[in-house]
Formats: C-alpha cells, sequence, structure tokens
C-alpha cells in the first residue's frame, strides 16, 4: 500500500494528534486509513462521524466530510446523516465509554436497525481521555481511578452486545495484528448493513501505568498479544482457559437482511403506489 495514498487521506496541518506515545489509537487510524484506500471510495463521498474522547478526536485528522459530535451520540447524528443522504459511505469511530457506556442505548438500537454502516470501536477498556475511570469493557480485576483496587463488574463483551443486538457484521481484532484488522475493517466497509469492528488497543497513560505495564507502548501491546486469541486456537481452548481472553474474528457476516434505506424506500414506493 503506497504511503502517499494514506497521507492523501489526512489533514496533514492538524498532525501531530494528541495522542501520548504509544497509544494504539493511531494503529487504528492507519488500519481504517488503508481499508478506505482499498475501498478506492473518494474523499468526498465519506462521512466519519465521532463521539467525545481520545479516540473521538480522528475526525480533526482526515480529510472527509467530518463530525465531532457529543459524547456517545455518533451513531444517531451519523444516522441521521445515512437517511437524509443514503449515497455516502458512513464511518463511526468511538471509544468503548463512547459507544457501549453513554452511548449503550443509541449502540444496540443501531444495530438492531442494520442501518448500511460501519463503527469500529477504538477498545481500550478505560476512559483515556478523562483520566482512567472504569468503562464498561474494563476487565475484571484490573485497576482505574474509580477502581483503585481493581474491577470487582464483569465487563460487556462487545461482540456479544453486537451480535445480540441484530447487527449483521460483527468482528474484533487487534492492535498487535494489523493485516487482520486492515482487512476485518475493509470487509466492514464492503458489507451492506450494520458493521461492528471491535478493536482491542492500548491506553498506555491511564490503563497501562495503573496496571504494572508502564507507559511503554511495546509492553502495552504485548498485553493485548497475550489476552487476545484467534478463532482457530480458541477452538482447542477450554471454558477455564478462555476466561478474560478476547477472541478475534469474524462472528457473523449476513448478507440476507435487508438494510434500513432499502427498507425505507421499499415502503416509500409502496406508499407512493397507494397514492
Ligand atoms: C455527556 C458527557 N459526559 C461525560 C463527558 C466527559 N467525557 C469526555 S471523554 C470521556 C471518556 C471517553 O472514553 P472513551 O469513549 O472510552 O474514549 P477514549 O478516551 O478512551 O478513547 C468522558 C467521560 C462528556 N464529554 N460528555
Ligand atoms: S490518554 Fe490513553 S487513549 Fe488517550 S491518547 Fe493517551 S494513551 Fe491514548
Amino acid at each position: 500500500m503506497k504511503t502517499e495514498a494514506v497521507r492523501a487521506l489526512l489533514r496533514m496541518d492538524k498532525l501531530p494528534t494528541i495522542w501520548c506515545p504509544g497509544c494504539g489509537h493511531g494503529t487504528i487510524l492507519s488500519s481504517l486509513l488503508r481499508a478506505v484506500v482499498k475501498t478506492g471510495w473518494k474523499k468526498d463521498e465519506i462521512a466519519l462521524i465521532s463521539g467525545i474522547g481520545c479516540g473521538g478526536r480522528v475526525p480533526g485528522y482526515v480529510d472527509f466530510n467530518t463530525l465531532h459530535t457529543t459524547h456517545g451520540r455518533a451513531l444517531s447524528f451519523a444516522t441521521g446523516i445515512k437517511l437524509a443522504k443514503p449515497e455516502m459511505k458512513v464511518i463511526v469511530v468511538s471509544g468503548d465509554g463512547d459507544s457501549v457506556g453513554i452511548g449503550g442505548n443509541h449502540f444496540v438500537h443501531a444495530c438492531r436497525r442494520n442501518i448500511d454502516m460501519t463503527i469500529v470501536i477504538f477498545n481500550n477498556g478505560i476512559y483515556g481521555m478523562t483520566g482512567g475511570q472504569v468503562s464498561p469493557t474494563t476487565p475484571s480485576g484490573y485497576r482505574a481511578s474509580t477502581a483503585p483496587y481493581g474491577q470487582l463488574e464483569k465487563p460487556f463483551d462487545i461482540v456479544n452486545l453486537a451480535l445480540g443486538s441484530g447487527a449483521t457484521y460483527v468482528a474484533r481484532g487487534s492492535v498487535y495484528h494489523v493485516p487482520m484488522l486492515d482487512k476485518l475493517i475493509y470487509d466492514g466497509f464492503m458489507h451492506k448493513g450494520f458493521s461492528v469492528i471491535d478493536v482491542i488497543t492500548t491506553c498506555p497513560t491511564t490503563f497501562g501505568r495503573r496496571n504494572k505495564l508502564t507507559d511503554d507502548g511495546v509492553k502495552n501491546l504485548e498485553w493485548v498479544k497475550g489476552i487476545v486469541v484467534s478463532a482457530g486456537a480458541a477452538k482447542k481452548m477450554t471454558p477455564e482457559e478462555l476466561e478474560g481472553k478476547y477472541v478475534m474474528g469474524v462472528f457473523r457476516k449476513d448478507d440476507t437482511k435487508k438494510d434500513l434505506n432499502t427498507l425505507y424506500d421499499e415502503i416509500e414506493q409502496k406508499a407512493r403506489r397507494k397514492q
């Protein structure tokens, strides 16, 4: 992949990013941009929307039609855009707190509606931007500013949440497995329906430091490597061995369900015929 093609999608005057050294968010952004290049989509036909958070800063750096919205509401703005302009390729980027914490209600309903868009979830298991509070995906036992002795609650499994809510493309990747991540995001873009890609990533500053990984980017990446497993490896593991692990791969790719815009068009035509 030509670096120039990726660079052409960035607002170079807005760089460097605000992200801390070693943060996984840059890795996800570069995967996302390589996937966009592979689609051949023109910049003007893409709308990229975020909520709030470190992951939510992506719209400032990419040269598409962009919206940096309110915390947890990216999918609502994106839904409006897709319904008003069905021809647009709609991409949502969102932190775990943004997508399944404050935006949890919007997330399940977007999955259920099967709107033709892709959400890439920057899942670092923490509220990074605001200083490391627990998020709905903080792994049990790990420390956060609001859980100094370790998180007591069970985390959400975003893949299962998306599957249960009706998303028609559901996948999980990690910032350690970059070529695979490029492909998962590309396949999500190509799917006609609601696509969810849960990306296990790092926040060296607010998660790593508190959890004996320090703020060293490589140590944090090695932690990711240790907690994710491929679907093939997972098949050979017992439920006890899989406890606390994140299985990667594609969990659903259902092309038989119509997306919301198609259903909307059909209803509109039916209504017009009756007039
Ligand atoms: C309604 C509302 N509540 C709270 C906040 C404060 N806030 C800003 S970013 C953030 C957490 C972001 O965490 P996450 O979505 O996981 O993204 P990350 O920063 O880790 O990438 C919070 C709680 C806000 N901006 N708006
Ligand atoms: S606080 Fe965490 S998520 Fe935010 S930029 Fe720094 S390392 Fe990344």
